[in-house]
């Protein structure tokens, strides 16, 4: 009843999730991007530090981003120490977010497949596998049979064109819902005192002396001593303000989705070979990714040929879906790294932070990534978690190269 009321006075009576408050004139923090890093940044830094006086500053609407654009694929099977850190760290605070955030994320722990067509992807995933279960995180390798066991559906004939010839599993992998992640870490900054400005677009970062003084708004100047730059895609136009070059390329990466069918596929697919990763959303929804776009853009589409590339590769797998009819096409702009790993960092100039570079595969660690971002910001040096994300380890050469595991998008 309460439901159908709203909806004829245009839920004027229900009770908002975040206010829209105006910018006060000063700020401790300032957050800019309201996806799920820097609204989750923005909750820690109330939460765990005591920090209340932050805005987040949006240009468009929050989650509105990469956010609420991805394929939301979480995992933390990452090849490198330091990444099977940070990711698993995200993946621990993922099983309890929605209990944390009193916000039902849809968090599913469906699991994660990443198939292996050759005998070299065999290879290179067991080896992998093993540096994984190394660093005490779930994984195991699968044989074709357990494949076909686990999706039926799928074509494992020998005589396909890209053979099954195993696949890694994860099974603590899953997905969630990417909004849901933005709107509850969004509602918890809030509730506590965070305030969250959307419409408002950052155009200039003022510098005094060594350090900042605040931001350039379309909504006029707002000061702050710290600001942590959250921005994805547009990072490297942030760091432009201030004369800093980010090792970064903005790409474009799309995804699709199927018309809903009934449940067909209850576990996460992804083929680094065929080049396509899948799942079925609760709606029904099959949602179907490929790789990034090869050019440079800030344009959130992507081109016809990668639709065509990323049909015909889930066809290769799955030819069940040959009549299907696709729904709906978006994109989104990623910021690479050229190790295909982020950067969380204090810059060289005081007070100014940098979290960005997640590429095509940050949704996953929106919580751990918000966590040690905080901390970063509040104590003004990085967590250990977050240490081997520096700025400085492009010129250092301490890279942490996880093209491997970035896999299908990058
Ligand atoms: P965003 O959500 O992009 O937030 C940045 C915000 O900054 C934006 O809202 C933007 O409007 C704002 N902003 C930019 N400039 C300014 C400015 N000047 N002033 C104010 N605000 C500004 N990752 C996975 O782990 N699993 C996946 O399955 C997956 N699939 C993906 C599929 C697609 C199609 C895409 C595009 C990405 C995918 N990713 C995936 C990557 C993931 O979406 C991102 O790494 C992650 O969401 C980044 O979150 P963010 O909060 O840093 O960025
Ligand atoms: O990082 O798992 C991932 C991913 C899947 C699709 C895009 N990124």
């Amino acid at each position: 009843m309460s439901l159908v009321r709203n909806a004829f006075n245009y839920h004027q009576n229900w009770q908002q999730a975040w206010r829209s408050p105006e910018p006060k004139r000063e700020y401790d923090v300032i957050i800019v991007g309201a996806g799920g890093h820097g609204l989750a940044t923005a909750y820690y830094l109330a939460k765990e530090h005591g920090v209340t006086n932050v805005a987040v500053l949006e240009k468009g609407w929050l989650g509105g981003g990469n956010t609420g654009r991805n394929t939301t694929i979480i995992r933390s099977n990452y090849l490198r120490d330091e990444s099977a850190a940070i990711y698993d760290h995200a993946l621990k605070l993922y099983e309890g977010l929605s209990q944390e955030l009193n916000y039902n994320i849809m968090f599913s722990q469906r699991g994660v497949l990443n198939l292996a067509h050759n005998l070299h992807d065999l290879r290179e995933l067991s080896r992998r596998v093993n540096a994984i279960r190394l660093n005490g995180i779930d994984s195991e390798i699968l044989t074709t049979e357990q494949v076909k066991a686990m999706v039926p559906i799928m074509n494992t004939s020998p005589h396909s064109r890209y053979p099954v010839l195993g696949a890694s599993l994860q099974r603590r992998g899953g997905t969630a819902r990417h909004d849901a992640v933005a709107w509850g870490f969004a509602r918890g900054a809030d509730a506590r005192g965070v305030d969250i400005i959307q419409n408002c677009e950052v155009t200039g970062i003022k510098r005094n002396g060594a350090g900042v003084e605040g931001v350039q708004t379309s909504r006029g100047f707002i000061e702050a001593k710290k600001i942590g730059v959250v921005a994805a895609g547009h990072s490297s136009v942030l760091a432009d303000m201030v004369g800093l070059r980010l090792p970064i390329e903005s790409h474009p990466l799309q995804a699709l989705v199927s018309e809903p069918i009934k449940p067909v596929l209850d576990v996460v697919v992804m083929s680094t070979a065929v080049h396509v990763y899948v799942s079925q959303s609760d709606k029904g929804e099959l949602v179907i990714g490929a790789g990034i776009d090869s050019y440079n853009s800030y344009a959130q589409r992507g081109s016809f040929q990668v639709v065509q590339h990323q049909i015909s590769a889930l066809l290769e797998l799955f030819p069940i879906f040959s009549r299907l009819r696709m729904l709906r096409q978006w994109g989104g702009i990623v910021d690479v790294c050229p190790d295909a790993s982020p950067i969380i960092s204090k810059a060289p100039i005081k007070g100014l932070y940098f979290n960005c570079g997640w590429g095509t595969g940050g949704f996953k660690a929106t919580p751990g990534s918000g966590w040690v971002f905080a901390y970063t910001i509040a104590q003004d040096r990085p967590h250990r978690l977050n240490e081997p994300y520096n700025l400085e380890r492009f010129s250092t050469a301490y890279l942490i190269d996880e093209h491997g595991a970035a896999a299908v998008a990058h």
